[in-house]
């Protein structure tokens, strides 16, 4: 049984505030289904972050001001549909640089490292599986300069100073003048935020009911997923998409495994998710916080996400 999924959901169902953390999201039936979500016309930050590293990967590579061969880092790399486009862009510009992608999934890095040995045979890659910062931290130890990519505005499915407490972990696993690259969903009209989550298709809603299944099928819960519905809601005015899982009525679930019975009442919540959104200028103060000064932001053509190059400070 997984430990900390365990307590997490009894502390979370027993809270007076119903909470499960959305980074239970990603079990392979969920990891298909942001795959889904990823492939919506609704949701634009992929097609933006895709855009912007189509389009100035040159721009991107002169920012760096690295004058030896560099380490390009990637934490989460997942299946790497972005940062493709990068990586491209330096093997066909013969920049020397070798890519380090850092995921916690086996299945995913073994997939991606297939992919791009096929895909770019002269790429030099050292793909690595485990903890972010135990590996974060091996890499600072040598002398090469390292580029971090921190893509698909995973930084907004942290509260704000959580947020900062990873940040600030990064810094401190980098060399002065490392850089930091940080893809960062913008705000934009609240009805485009609002329809990236409320899609029509209900692929959000299957993505956050799916922990219910996952936990019916991992702690013999007794969950129907019927009886729970989606709800999600932008506030323009902080930037932050929350979303809920809805209990259709008065219910008791009970979860063998943990030898726990839960009582919802109708219309109760289980709040799933954080999604935020940064004005520019938040993002300025964000990186002093964690002792970065930022170089650039490289955004789309329509301004509704920037991926920001980020220095260390010394
Ligand atoms: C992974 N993360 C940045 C996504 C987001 O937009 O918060 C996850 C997601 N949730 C619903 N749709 C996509």
């Amino acid at each position: 049984m997984n430990n900390t999924f365990a307590k997490d959901i009894i502390k979370g169902l027993t809270a007076e505030n119903k909470h499960l953390s959305s980074k239970y999201f990603y079990d392979d039936n969920g990891s298909r289904i942001f795959q889904e979500i990823m492939q919506m016309p609704e949701y634009y930050l992929t097609d933006s972050e895709f855009e912007i590293l189509s389009l100035q990967s040159q721009q991107i590579v002169d920012a760096l001001d690295f004058n030896q061969p560099f380490n390009i880092i990637e934490l989460g790399a997942g299946d790497g549909f972005k940062t493709f486009k990068l990586l491209e862009h330096l093997v066909n510009t013969e920049v020397e640089f070798n890519y380090v992608p850092i995921d916690i999934s086996q299945e995913a890095i073994t997939i991606l490292t297939e992919k791009l040995k096929k895909r770019l045979p002269k790429l030099s890659i050292q793909p690595k599986v485990g903890d972010y910062f135990e590996i974060l931290k091996e890499e600072s130890e040598n002398e090469i300069p390292s580029l971090l990519l921190f893509l698909g505005s995973n930084v907004g499915n942290y509260l704000e100073d959580q947020a900062i407490d990873l940040l600030k972990l990064f810094n401190q696993n980098m060399n002065v003048n490392d850089k930091l690259l940080i893809g960062i969903d913008l705000k934009k009209n609240p009805i485009t935020v609002h329809n990236a989550y409320y899609d029509k298709l209900g692929v959000t809603k299957r993505f956050n009911l799916n922990l219910l299944i996952r936990i019916n099928r991992e702690f013999d819960a007794n969950f129907k997923i019927d009886d729970f519905d989606f709800y999600c809601h932008y506030n323009p005015l902080n930037g932050e998409v929350k979303s809920y899982i809805v209990s259709l009525k008065s219910q008791e679930v009970h979860i063998q495994k943990l030898d726990t019975t839960i009582a919802f009442e109708q219309n109760e919540l289980i709040w799933t998710e954080l999604s935020k959104k940064y004005a520019l200028s938040e993002i300025e103060v964000l990186a002093g916080q964690a002792n970065f000064s930022i170089k650039n932001h490289f955004l789309d053509c329509k301004h509704y996400f920037t991926d920001s190059l980020w220095v260390k400070l010394g």
